[in-house]
């Protein structure tokens, strides 16, 4: 089979990809480990920047988004006894917006459907090749068990941290950075009103806590725990009671209901590079991997495809290779950007180190509560700098 694009991942980065690229004629093939229901199933980010939202309403998938998700203006920090509000529309103009990654994502896989592109899901032993040539191809198995080859003249790795493209990068010109955190979180989606309009995000002496949302029915919440929790020894009812314990306020109450859904997630920061070697370009967590407290890892996928989708359409289009050249450079300065946002965010909301590292991080809070600039430095982070392409 040919193409002139074959992308590796059909999570948000390659199934956007695959959709800018068909916007612009230029057809793909998308070959994924999971079967399309795994991938629409996955409860994971839950936060769009303006920028992100921008984009897809532009590629004409806003449309739901703008019926079902929420704007919301800022977020909430809280410490003990205290809680602000940082208002990002006052100061800095732009909002986000609450539309979970399983929105994102069934919105794209059913404009793939109409797209009639191919895709090939439940595909196994999947492995990018001759990416140093004029002619590459991806190999894999199928989902009947067929051996299958896809020749293309751009192949994309969109496949995530665990994922095998970036392998296919010469180990003498890899650069990787890696930071494991000692703590993970604890998720929760529970059938229960948001007890807050806007996101909360406490520091507190027992650990982090996170109260987000993904509509008028549905919270979603998050507790710092260790790495090595057994998800076992959570009970729903010690679920709630560290939640209320964490996000306790005067007059303030956490509403409960039925839990549907709890797991661990690690928390990483990973950088490699290049984003590209030869033929292979990399986007998303398959180049990077930051940890979810600044709420960046689905707005950063969107952002490196938002840049590569022009460098390719340039190169598959009309001949310019110059943007192609430097797509990795140019995406690299956003994503170490966000790497160092999510570091200083997740480094000052959790408990680590001893009393002295807490006195730093109540000092650092009430530093970005208290001055506008300090504000408006979280808030330009936050809601996201300028998207490439939307110029
Ligand atoms: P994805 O979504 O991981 O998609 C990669 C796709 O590649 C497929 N794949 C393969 N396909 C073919 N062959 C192989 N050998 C393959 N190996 C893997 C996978 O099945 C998958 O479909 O990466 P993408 O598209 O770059 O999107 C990035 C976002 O998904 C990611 O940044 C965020 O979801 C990160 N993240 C979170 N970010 C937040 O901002 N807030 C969150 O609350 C949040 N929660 C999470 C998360 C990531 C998680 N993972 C990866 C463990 C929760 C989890 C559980
Ligand atoms: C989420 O709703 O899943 C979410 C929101 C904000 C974050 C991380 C996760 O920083």
């Amino acid at each position: 089979m040919r193409t002139r694009v074959a992308i590796i991942g059909a999570g948000p980065a390659g199934l956007l990809l695959a959709h800018l690229l068909d916007a612009a004629g230029i057809d793909s093939v998308l070959i994924e480990r999971q079967n399309a229901e795994h991938v629409a199933a996955r409860i994971r980010a839950g936060i769009l920047e303006a920028g992100s939202v921008d984009l897809l309403r532009r590629a004409g998938l806003g449309e739901r988004l703008a019926r079902e998700g929420m704007e919301h203006r800022g977020i909430h920090l809280q410490w003990p006894n205290e809680r602000h509000h940082l208002d990002f529309v006052d100061l800095i103009g732009r909002s986000v917006w609450v539309y979970g990654q399983t929105e994102v994502t069934k919105d794209l896989l059913a404009a793939r459907e109409r797209a009639g592109q191919a895709a090939f899901y439940a595909a196994s032993e999947v492995t990018a090749h001759e990416i140093d040539g004029e002619r590459p191809y991806v190999a894999f198995v199928d989902a009947a068990g067929r051996p299958r080859r896809v020749d293309a003249e751009i192949v994309v790795g969109c496949d995530g941290y665990h994922g095998p493209s970036k392998q296919a990068i010469p180990d003498a010109l890899r650069h990787t950075w890696e930071r494991n955190y000692p703590f993970a979180w604890l998720g929760v989606l529970a059938d229960v009103e948001p007890s807050t309009d806007e996101l909360i995000y406490a520091w507190h002496p027992d650990g982090f806590a996170l109260h987000s949302m993904r509509s008028r029915t549905v919270s979603r919440f998050y507790l710092q725990v260790t790495p090595d929790e057994n998800i076992g020894d959570w009970s729903d009812d010690r679920i709630w009671d560290n939640l209320a314990t964490r996000f306790a306020l005067d007059g303030w109450t956490l509403k409960t209901g039925a839990i549907t859904e709890k797991s661990v997630l690690p928390m990483r920061s990973f950088v490699t590079t290049p984003l590209r070697h030869g033929r292979l370009f990399l986007a998303g967590d398959a180049g990077h991997i930051v940890p979810p407290t600044g709420a960046k890892g689905l707005n950063l996928a969107i952002a490196d495809v938002a840049l590569l989708s022009r460098a390719l359409i340039a190169w598959l289009r009309d001949g310019d290779t110059a943007p192609a050249a430097t797509y990795s450079d140019t995406a690299l300065e956003r994503v170490w950007r966000c790497t160092h946002f999510s570091w200083w965010m997740t480094t000052m909301l959790h408990r680590h180190g001893d009393d002295f590292d807490a006195r730093l991080q109540l000092s650092q809070l009430r530093r970005v509560v208290g001055s506008r600039s300090a504000a408006t430095e979280l808030a330009e982070n936050y809601a996201g700098l300028p998207m490439p392409g939307l110029d």
